[in-house]
């Protein structure tokens, strides 16, 4: 495949479909070159004093990392002065963060988890920048959290970062999913894979098995058949993979199949599952779904929950769409 920069491939599809606005297409780009940045940060782990947790606590609950806050604040950085975003929201942050008055404000709301995978980084496993892009509600003067709470269906762009062997930047603005590797040399994004599809079927499922005995019973009842295998139900045998970092997880699926599960359970009925819906279910959702995959929360499509808190969790059920219909069909019955 002919090898195209990341800028050259924004201008065909806009040229092809008319779809990329200028101002997204500087948005794209804008974020894609925080990954870069966000890249070498992680790259250099305990040679940069990047390791490591701080004293301070993320909306979450949950210990910030450094690189946490940093990768935070080199995408707040570098989409404050663009004009293209009226404000962005973060897993690190709270409430929103509208783009100081001293800037332009644009018509996009960017929305992202800067560095997923916490658990990872002081271990040297792959980790991952999650972000989703929403259209600012017309007429908005001043941005809300209630304008961020928008169906997944209504993203306009998605996509992530893959911080691994390779940095990868895996992209969608509703036609396909392209993947781009980081040419470290020239310090350009590169096309390598054009069109990624999903295939159908898998015999590989990602769930931590650890919280088994948690789940409700679709669920049980689901994995208890993959683990069954060719002596059982489905008549075949399943691998296991978790890596136990969405961004690692979800590139293996959309690049080999897989079904990937972060269901609620029966420990806090108040916390349905663990990941959350505006920046990892819903982004990693419409990627998915662009890939011919599908992504549900057990019982209905992730893209059309109707969001009521920014940082809201939803149950996890995406990959190879004839496995999801499976256990989507048990929680049906
Ligand atoms: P557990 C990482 O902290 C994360 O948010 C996702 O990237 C990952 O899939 C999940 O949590 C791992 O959760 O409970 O297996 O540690």
């Amino acid at each position: 495949m002919k090898r195209i920069s990341l800028t050259q491939y924004l201008v065909e599809e806009q040229r092809l479909h008319n779809t990329i606005p200028a101002e997204l297409r500087l948005l794209i780009e804008v974020v894609a070159r925080s990954c870069k940045t966000i890249s070498h940060s992680v790259g250099k782990g305990a040679l940069g004093d990047v390791l490591g947790a701080l004293e301070t606590e993320n909306v979450q609950g949950e210990v910030q990392k450094k690189l946490d806050v940093i990768s935070n604040e080199i995408l707040l950085e570098a989409n404050e002065w663009g004009g293209h975003l009226a404000a962005m929201a973060s897993e690190e942050m709270e409430t929103i963060h509208p783009i100081p008055n001293r800037y332009p404000m644009g018509e996009y709301l960017l929305v992202f988890d800067p560095l997923d995978g916490s658990s990872n980084i002081d271990v040297n496993v792959s980790i991952g920048t999650i972000f989703s892009v929403l259209k600012a509600p017309e007429g908005m003067v001043t941005p809300s959290e209630q304008d961020f709470l928008q169906p997944g269906a209504q993203q306009v762009a998605a996509g992530y970062a893959v911080y691994g062997p390779q940095t990868q930047l895996v992209l969608t603005t509703g036609h396909g999913v392209n993947c781009f590797t980081l040419d470290r040399e020239m310090g350009s994004w590169v096309l390598t894979q054009r069109g990624m599809q999903i295939p159908p079927t898998t015999k590989e499922f990602a769930i931590n098995m650890s919280n088994s005995r948690h789940w409700h019973a679709p669920v049980q009842r689901y994995v208890n058949e993959l683990l069954a295998g060719d002596t059982g139900p489905r008549a075949k045998n399943f691998n296991m993979r978790w890596i136990a970092s969405m961004v690692a997880d979800v590139h293996r699926i959309l690049n080999r199949g897989g079904i990937f599960m972060y269901p609620a359970d029966m420990r806090d009925t108040s916390m349905p599952g663990k990941l959350r819906l505006m920046y990892e279910a819903n982004p990693m959702a419409f990627i998915v779904e662009q890939a011919g995959g599908a992504a549900t929360d057990g019982k209905q499509r992730i893209m059309d929950i109707q969001p009521h808190k920014l940082h809201q969790r939803v149950p996890v059920f995406l990959g190879s769409r004839d496995e999801v219909a499976v256990v989507t069909g048990y929680h049906a019955e």
